[in-house]
């Protein structure tokens, strides 16, 4: 069933002031009404809250979707809250905007081939300032201050994320681009354990020799191999756009793993939505039950998606797209 979104937030939140009143604070007219509020969507709110609870949720949450101070502390109110409904959460985060505005001021050039930026040394020094430094430091303590609790990581810490270099299939060097090879899960599970949302940068590090080598990883793809890795119920990309549209740009909401390889042969999915959408799929083919594509720009994206869209994870949110197996 197909949840109101406000209902369910007030609702929450009404649980919420209502248990951490004082007894002495609540008139038996304030209680009459909650009570009401409660019992008239209680088994719903129930049954969405009971099944979320324990699931594993990876949220890639893209610099495009971080354009105004005041949908970041939506997206940092939205986390505080499936950590409440007792929901295991990873956010990793973008930063690509970020990252070419401090390259612009330090004169440093870069440029994109098959949608990863092409890495000298230097522009990986920039990206990992960027996001470990800034970006990481801005979602954790957000988060925190929304009333969650959050642990800023960059890729390189404890070995969370350990990358070969990418070889681009066209033969083009991308320089420092990060393949992930492997996800420290042990890390990640113990902080969720322990009721802690890690926020993860993608700058992996090196194996073995060069263990020293700093690598700038797409932020899609550290996110569906982490997803995958951690077998997730769902992993859900926030960006700039609805989700996967058809040639009429009409948002298709529900898509199966071969409609998405239909779609990209019959050339409805173009661009930029390609590798998202691949990304999407190597998460659910590695285990992950479903992998939301939706705009991150909208409020509440994330509660709009999770909350909306299916307990299972399958079912289809407000806004964008899911595609399952
Ligand atoms: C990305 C990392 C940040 C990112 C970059 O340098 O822009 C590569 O392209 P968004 O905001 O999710 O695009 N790395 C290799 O992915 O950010």
């Amino acid at each position: 069933m197909k949840l109101s979104l406000t209902i369910l937030i007030s609702s929450i939140s009404s649980i919420a002031a209502f248990t951490s009143l004082p007894q002495s604070h609540i008139s038996p007219l304030t209680s009459t009404c909650l009570f009401n509020e409660f019992a008239n969507h209680a088994s719903t709110i129930a049954s969405s809250v009971n099944s979320l609870s324990g699931q594993t949720i990876v949220i890639k949450y893209g610099g495009n979707a971080m354009t105004s101070p005041e949908l970041s502390k939506g997206f940092c109110d939205d986390i505080a809250t499936l950590q409440k409904l007792n929901m295991r959460v990873v956010v990793v985060h973008g930063g690509g905007p970020q990252i070419a505005s401090m390259l612009d001021k330090v004169g440093v050039e870069s440029r994109f081939e098959g949608g990863m930026r092409v890495s000298s040394a230097e522009v990986v020094d920039v990206a990992e300032m960027v996001l470990c430094g800034s970006v990481n430091k801005q979602i954790s303590s957000g988060i925190c201050t929304a009333g969650g609790m959050a642990v800023g990581l960059s890729g390189r810490d404890a070995n969370l994320l350990q990358c070969t270099k990418l070889l681009n299939k066209d033969g083009i060097d991308l320089g420092n681009v990060g393949q992930v090879q492997s996800v420290n899960t042990s890390l990640l599970n113990q902080l969720l354990d322990m009721g802690i949302t890690p926020v993860v940068s993608p700058i992996g590090t090196g194996m073995d020799d060069e263990a020293d080598v700093a690598y700038n990883c797409n932020a899609d793809v550290a996110a569906g191999r982490i997803a995958g890795e951690l077998k997730a119920s769902r992993v859900l990309f926030l960006t700039d756009i609805a989700g996967v549209l058809d040639k009429e740009m009409k948002l298709l909401k529900e898509l199966s793993i071969q409609d998405v390889e239909d779609l990209i042969q019959d050339e409805t999915i173009t661009g930029g939505m390609i590798p998202k959408v691949t990304y999407a799929t190597d998460a659910i083919k590695l285990g992950v039950k479903g992998a939301f594509i939706t705009d991150g720009r909208v409020p509440h994206a994330v509660l709009n998606e999770i909350l909306a869209g299916g307990a299972d994870g399958k079912g289809s949110g407000e806004g964008g797209t899911i595609i399952t197996m």
